[in-house]
């Protein structure tokens, strides 16, 4: 009888609370709705690549747009770094947390803080790996599985005979590049003759990159084709064949992931031969899901961004349109 009659307590007093604009983030909140402020705790990844400060440009832009107080934190790719930032944020009593986990486990605990706290937490660009769905609101971001195989259909339609493959995986344990090697292996399945004859992470950096592929080509002197799970890694690529003498697009074909503009420069100057597009242009459709999440109201479990792939051909002519 306690437990109903607090429980019907709490849902009047939530109800008086939030008719002053006192919303606690919890369901029922009506902060932005009657004028005042949401504030939006912002736990970033990092600066790593092209995508990122696109990303971090989109997120901040439509913040402002939306009349949204951001509170931002770059964690420089450390999970523990993106731990205290969502520590903060709980601290701080923001409206709403929003984070892209920079690795898909290790994250239960402090997001049970933020439900403890009836703080709503938004999942955005990568997902977790968790059995408690009801840690957090919604996800949105991109298919990885879809966009490694895309790049794996490409190569099977593409492909003459057999074909070596080395993999510049994205961060270890990160969603992105789980997923895009699952994928691309999917679709390669189709053809036995290419086979990922090496793998390594470059954690999404151009130095990374540039750095495995060095190594590789030494180890792997019969690598036909880089498999890079971003732009950012496959340009370091670039960088190391041309080193080694090589000619990157003719002699080693090149698949990125994003079609930021350096890649798509790449792609149209033919050192990079095909491109899977990765929107970073998250920052509108992440702020209409935190109104949402704020007032309480239902949002879908998962919004996935449209994207597309990109040949040599199609660069060149959107490659003065692009945004980012
Ligand atoms: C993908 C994103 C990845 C990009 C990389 O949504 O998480 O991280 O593909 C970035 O460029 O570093």
């Amino acid at each position: 009888m306690f437990k109903k009659i607090a429980t019907i307590g709490c849902a009047l007093a939530l109800a008086t609370l939030t008719a002053c604009g006192a919303g606690d983030g919890s369901a029922g909140g009506s902060k932005g709705a009657a004028g005042d402020k949401i504030v939006m705790g912002f736990a970033q990844v990092g600066a790593e690549s092209g995508w990122r400060t696109a990303n971090t440009k989109s997120v901040r832009e439509s913040a402002e747009t939306a009349g949204i107080e951001l509170k931002f934190s770059d964690a420089q790719q450390k999970q523990e770094n993106q731990i205290k930032a969502i520590r903060s944020y709980i601290q701080q009593k923001v409206d709403v947390i929003a984070f892209s986990p920079v690795v898909e486990t290790g994250w239960d605990a402090v997001l049970l803080e933020a439900k403890r706290a009836k703080i709503p937490v938004i999942l955005t660009d990568r997902a977790i790996d968790s059995t408690d769905t009801s840690l957090y609101k919604t996800f949105l971001g991109s298919d990885f599985v879809e966009e490694g195989r895309k790049a794996g259909k490409w190569l099977t339609e593409t492909a003459n005979g057999p074909v070596n493959v080395a993999e510049l995986q994205g961060t270890t344990g990160a969603a992105p590049a789980i997923d895009r090697q699952k994928g691309f292996k999917e679709a390669i399945a189709q053809k036995p003759d290419i086979k990922i004859v090496a793998t390594q992470s470059g954690d999404f950096t151009r130095a990374g990159g540039k750095q495995v592929m060095e190594a590789l080509l030494r180890s792997h002197p019969n690598i036909n084709v880089v498999y890079a799970h971003n732009d950012d890694m496959g340009l370091g690529a670039i960088e190391a064949i041309k080193a080694a003498g090589k000619k990157p697009g003719t002699d080693i074909k090149i698949i990125t992931v994003d079609a930021v503009k350096a890649g798509m420069q790449a792609l149209a100057d033919g050192e990079i031969n095909y491109i899977v597009e990765c929107n970073p242009l998250l920052g509108d459709q992440l702020m209409d899901l935190a109104k949402k999440v704020v007032k309480g109201e239902s949002v879908p479990e998962r919004v996935v961004t449209e994207e597309t792939t990109f040949t040599t051909e199609q660069a060149k002519k959107v490659l003065k349109d692009r945004k980012y």
